[in-house]
């Protein structure tokens, strides 16, 4: 439970230790991010939903204990890979407590599939992000190998993507290795992970810390919807863009109503709440093999 205030300080309870006075940091579209002390930070995820980069006005109950519950389900099963910044989760579910660290300034996307920003590089270039790629590739096809493609950190929506070259500039060539080697290390087990389940992880986008040691440090949410492209497995079929595993069902309500794509989006009826709800959960338990409602009364089973 959280209440904030108008000065930004919020009261809340964290497992079983006393209340703590927990300071905001900053906002992202669907998250916000809280300083405990100088070491750690909380991380509070939403029920709010955004398309093609709009937050709709209509909040999917739970989403935000999905992705946070399938964030440290996966946390919990890459240590031995990287370490990562997870400490604790909160009683709401909702609620992640990590370790502060220095963050890079570049975000990692991996892909393994032609889609997004990668398509559109790929058709004006024949390349992504200085990754030469086979002639005749079509949208949404695997490509021969996975491609790691840095960002700089924009505004969400607005990142701008950077050969390895730049980010190796801007990171330290040791740091950014370190974290192009994890990087595609994640990308190999959870790819694996989820297509043995019937979700391709199409790509995926990663942000890493350097802890008080110099440790390169999975950092932020990983591997969930809202920093992956998930895609049904049963249908899919290049040559065309994919469904979106969780988003598909908002999308196309918002597409019919014949919205143009401006702030705001349209309110989304009790249906479309409901199925994309499912949609999610479904997500969550396909992935992670844990009914979602064990995880509502435990979040920490995921761990
Ligand atoms: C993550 C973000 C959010 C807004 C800072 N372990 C960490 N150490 C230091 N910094 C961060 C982390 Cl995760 C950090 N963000 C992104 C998250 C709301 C922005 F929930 N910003």
């Amino acid at each position: 439970m959280s209440f904030s205030s108008a000065c930004g300080h919020s009261s809340l309870r964290v497992g079983k230790e006393p209340v703590t006075e927990a300071v905001h940091l900053a906002s992202g579209k669907v998250r916000e991010i809280y300083a405990l002390d100088d070491d750690r930070l909380q991380l509070v995820a939403s029920d709010r939903i955004s398309t093609f980069d709009v937050i709709l006005p209509t909040p999917i109950p739970d989403k935000g204990r999905v992705l946070t519950g399938m964030s440290a389900f996966w946390f919990a099963r890459t240590r031995e890979i990287v370490p990562n910044h997870l400490l604790q989760l909160g009683d709401d579910g909702r609620t992640t407590i990590c370790r502060r660290l220095q963050m890079l300034p570049v975000e990692l996307v991996v892909r393994g599939y032609l889609s997004g920003s990668g398509w559109v590089d790929y058709q004006a270039s024949g390349s992504v992000c200085g990754h030469a790629l086979p002639s005749g590739l079509r949208e949404s096809e695997r490509l021969p190998e996975p491609v790691v493609t840095p960002a700089t950190k924009a505004e969400e929506g607005h990142d701008l993507n950077i050969t390895e070259a730049e980010a190796a500039a801007l990171c330290g060539s040791e740091a950014y290795a370190a974290a192009r080697d994890a990087a595609l290390a994640l990308y190999a087990f959870a790819s694996e992970h989820a297509e043995s389940r019937g979700v391709i992880l199409a790509d995926t986008k990663f942000e890493f810390g350097v802890d008080r040691n110099g440790v390169v440090t999975l950092a932020d949410e990983a591997l969930t919807p809202d920093s992956s492209r998930f895609w049904p497995a049963g249908t899919y079929a290049p040559g065309g863009p994919q469904p979106s595993f969780d988003k598909q069902f908002v999308r196309d309500f918002c597409l019919s109503t014949g919205w143009d794509r401006s702030h705001p989006g349209p309110a989304v009826p009790a249906d479309v709440v409901a199925g994309t709800r499912a949609r999610y959960v479904e997500a969550f338990e396909r992935l992670t093999e844990i009914p979602f409602d064990r995880y509502l009364s435990d979040p920490e089973v995921v761990l």
